[in-house]
């Protein structure tokens, strides 16, 4: 049975509630699971991924319901000042969202979610990693994505989505593949007895549903927004992205009680300065805010984003250690980072505005084995030129392929600004081939 039309808050509430019962009883449930970095994107592509297929689920499904998993836990959601931020134009909280701390704890979870009664659909990324991607990677029952393909998802998924197409956000993908369902939604009212077009005069029902429509519309529009600097970068901005943000602004107007008081650029605005509004946080969590990992011929590499600049960070660090050498204050930060961890090689990319509004973008990088530092040197020859690395130079001189005790490390300007982590992380991997 389809899960009733309900509100985001009522929707996700319910998802909580049977994901529960299913462990108990063991039945069969459907992931929606967003990458581990779970920005603004993976998140949103997951909650409106499980909404409307739970809804509408096709006559095949693996189970009715489809839950969305954001892939950290609880604590993570409060240095993501953007959901929160977000979380009040869908009214929810972050009690709401579906969080690793859902799930069984790792060391049962076998036992009490097993692989078999499970099926995963990845959003924003199509290789599943990590703790649950070593359990249920052989459960992955469809991908929606806009990242390098890995050819990890098989080709037939069945009645479930297998698409990978380049996009500024993965949530325009996830908007398009689920038009069809969720404008049947909306014409279907809150169930399908619901009286209809009684003249030009919207019915109580009808009022509600525009308001849930309009609600989860502003959820994904706020991702595509971000990923695309409300549809103004050319490098990242595709017919997808902004067919999608005509399709959920059309939404948003249907409801007369937000469209009222809705302007995009206000809303982007609020929403990007909430996301850069990480001044109050600790350099580590900074760190651990949008990261990513990945193993590579037995070595490990993270990659941290960062919307500060390296600048901002030593400052930070300076400031938390409590002293004037910000460099060895900062370097010092991120070995504990890495080490927490267990990286071999760890790398941070930052994004900024200089004081003349040129966007700007910095790349570290940090090996701290023979291995990983010939990787690092072999990534530094290869992709010099696609990146446009051009030496970075601070007053301890943490720019000259410096070596430590047993680490090496560099800092560039990354001239070639277009390139995310999206292209940066596949150049790091094939250099530790
Ligand atoms: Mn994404």
């Amino acid at each position: 049975m389809p899960a009733p039309r309900n509100s985001l808050r009522g929707f996700l509430a319910h998802a909580k509630s049977a994901l529960r019962a299913a462990v108990d009883s063991s039945q069969k449930i459907t992931f929606v699971i967003g990458n581990e970095s779970a920005d603004l994107d993976s998140m949103t592509c997951s909650v409106l991924y499980a909404y409307i297929r739970s809804m509408a689920p096709p006559p095949s499904a693996f189970s009715p319901l489809y839950v969305p998993i954001t892939n950290i836990p609880f604590s993570g959601i409060q240095i993501r000042p953007e959901f929160l931020a977000l979380f009040r134009h869908a009214d929810i909280e972050p009690r709401h969202l579906i969080t690793l701390d859902d799930l069984p704890d790792l060391s049962v979870i076998k036992s009490k979610l097993r692989p078999e009664n499970t099926s995963w659909i990845l959003v924003d990324h199509n290789a599943f990693q990590g703790q649950l991607g070593k359990i249920y990677s052989e459960r992955v029952g469809g991908v929606i994505d806009h990242h390098e393909d890995e050819s990890k998802v098989p080709q037939d998924t069945g009645c479930e989505p297998h698409v990978i197409v380049k996009t500024g956000s993965c949530t325009s993908l996830v908007t398009e593949y689920c038009r069809q369902a969720w404008d049947s939604l909306s014409s279907a009212g809150i169930d399908s007895g619901t009286a209809h077009g009684q003249g030009d005069t919207l019915s109580d029902d009808d009022t509600v549903v525009n308001l849930w429509d309009a609600q989860l519309a502003q959820l994904g529009l706020a991702s595509i927004l971000i990923d695309t600097a409300n549809l103004q970068s050319e490098d990242k901005t595709t017919e997808h992205d902004s067919k999608a943000v005509e399709y959920l602004e059309a939404k948003i107007r249907t409801c007369p009680q937000l469209s009222a008081g809705f302007n995009r650029s206000n809303f982007y605005k609020e929403i990007n300065s909430a996301k850069k509004d990480i001044g109050g946080l600790k350099l580590q969590d900074i760190l651990r805010k949008d990261y990513k990992q990945w193993n590579e011929q037995g070595q490990r590499l993270g990659i941290s984003s960062v919307v500060k600049s390296i600048d901002f960070m030593q400052r930070k660090a300076g400031d938390e250690a409590n002293t004037q050498s910000l460099d060895k204050a900062y370097i010092e930060a991120l070995h504990r980072f890495s080490k927490d961890r267990d990286l071999d090689l760890y790398a941070v990319m930052t994004t900024s505005t200089s004081s003349e509004g040129e966007f700007r973008r910095e790349l570290l990088v940090l090996a701290f084995n023979d291995s990983a530092i010939s990787a690092a040197k072999k990534f530094a020859a290869d992709a010099q030129e696609e990146l446009r690395l051009e030496d970075w130079l601070s007053s301890d001189g943490i720019a000259h392929g410096q070596s430590g005790d047993g680490y090496w490390t560099k800092v560039w300007w990354q001239r070639n600004v277009q390139h995310s982590r999206k292209r940066v992380a596949p150049l790091l991997r094939e250099a530790m081939n």
